[in-house]
């Protein structure tokens, strides 16, 4: 299962289901052949043996009852297989180191929670979760990384959120793996796996100009939404939400739209929000909440999102599903 490198159990796992599926594949392929082959063979010119038509008019319920449900479920365990592994995929462990990863032609622009950033390049602690936030500043990219198996659509205006735990140190490729323009060829960095103590070194050695999450206070007060939400610290009264619902506790909690539709409030549906404000139902404000799209760029919404989280002190990272404001709630 390893001639392909692997850097987390995650990816073993797909290998696993991976090779499952392709020796299940050649055994159905085996018999379906195996048997046309034995009858070319058994009734090909020449042979005295003649098809025997009545015979062959005459089923067995039995047998056709039992081949259809053996296959039955055998296509749907490995549906049931599959499918869990692509669930996992969607919920990171709470405690996740978050990292925003933001596609534009053609680069990748990577944030940390200490505020240091860098291109193309990914650096992650061996053997912690860590959970990216993905998003475009342009056209639809996809973020890929063979080594743990995972890849998702990077959108425009959203967020997407791929979890992992590298489980060996080591350097390797990440791509973009959808045709995203004249460059897209090139657009692609490495990660780098590295134990705990090279880990805090090089955060320590990667210069940063404050952590994204005083980043986002400040963007917070700056843009004016502290004037509408109330936050502990900022709005006029703290409590008061005749203006705008208040951001305290948000992040983590169960919101209602006016569609009906209640989504878990993560990072994603943060993001989202302030790029396209979602009406709750039943809501009654005193102000509409603004649109910041094309006002604010993807690294402000970075910070944002890491600050609107802090919001939330007893949930310690992102512990909510990943789905965005208009995904299904699961
Ligand atoms: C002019 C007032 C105003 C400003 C400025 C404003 N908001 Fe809002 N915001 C609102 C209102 C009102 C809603 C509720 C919309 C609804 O449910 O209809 C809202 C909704 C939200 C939501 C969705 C969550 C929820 O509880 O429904 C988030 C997140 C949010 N705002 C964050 C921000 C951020 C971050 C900023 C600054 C970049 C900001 N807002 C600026 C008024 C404002
Ligand atoms: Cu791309």
């Amino acid at each position: 299962m390893t001639w392909l490198p692997e850097a987390s159990a995650h990816a073993m796992r797909i290998d696993i289901l991976l090779t499952g599926l392709v020796i299940i594949s050649l055994a159905v392929l085996g018999l379906v052949f195996g048997l046309m082959l034995l009858n070319v063979l058994r009734f090909r010119a020449g042979r005295t043996t003649v098809a025997d038509h009545v015979a062959a008019r005459h089923k067995s319920w039995g047998f056709e009852i039992a081949w259809t449900s053996a296959t039955l479920a055998i296509f749907f365990g490995l549906f049931l297989w599959a499918t869990q592994l692509y669930v996992v995929g969607f919920r990171p462990p709470a405690g996740a180191i978050q990292i925003y990863v933001t596609g534009k032609q053609w680069m990748w622009k990577v944030q940390y929670p200490g505020g240091q950033r860098e291109i193309n390049a990914l650096h992650v602690p061996v053997g912690r979760p860590v959970q990216l936030l993905l998003t475009s500043e342009d056209v639809i990219h996809d973020f890929s990384i063979p080594v743990l198996r995972i890849k998702h659509d990077v959108l425009p205006g959203r967020y997407q959120s791929l979890w992992f735990t590298a489980d060996r140190t080591g350097s390797f490729r990440f791509y973009c793996t959808q045709f995203c323009g004249l460059a897209h060829s090139r657009m692609t960095g490495m990660l780098t796996i590295l134990n705990a103590a090279d880990y805090a070194g090089w955060l320590n050695s990667t210069p940063a100009t404050g952590s994204l999450v005083q980043t986002g206070e400040a963007l917070f007060i700056r843009n004016g939404c502290s004037g509408c939400h109330a936050s502990s610290r900022y709005a006029p009264d703290a409590t008061d939400t005749s203006r705008a619902p208040s951001v305290v506790g948000l992040y983590g909690s169960r919101v209602t739209l006016a569609d009906g539709h209640a989504v878990v409030a993560d990072a994603a549906f943060l993001h989202d929000a302030i790029v396209d404000p979602p009406r709750r139902s039943g809501a009654s404000y005193a102000t509409e909440m603004p649109s910041f799209r094309g006002v604010l760029a993807e690294d402000d919404l970075a910070a944002l999102v890491a600050y609107l989280q802090t919001l939330s002190p007893s949930i310690p990272q992102d512990a909510g599903s990943s789905s965005n404001a208009a995904g299904a709630g699961n």
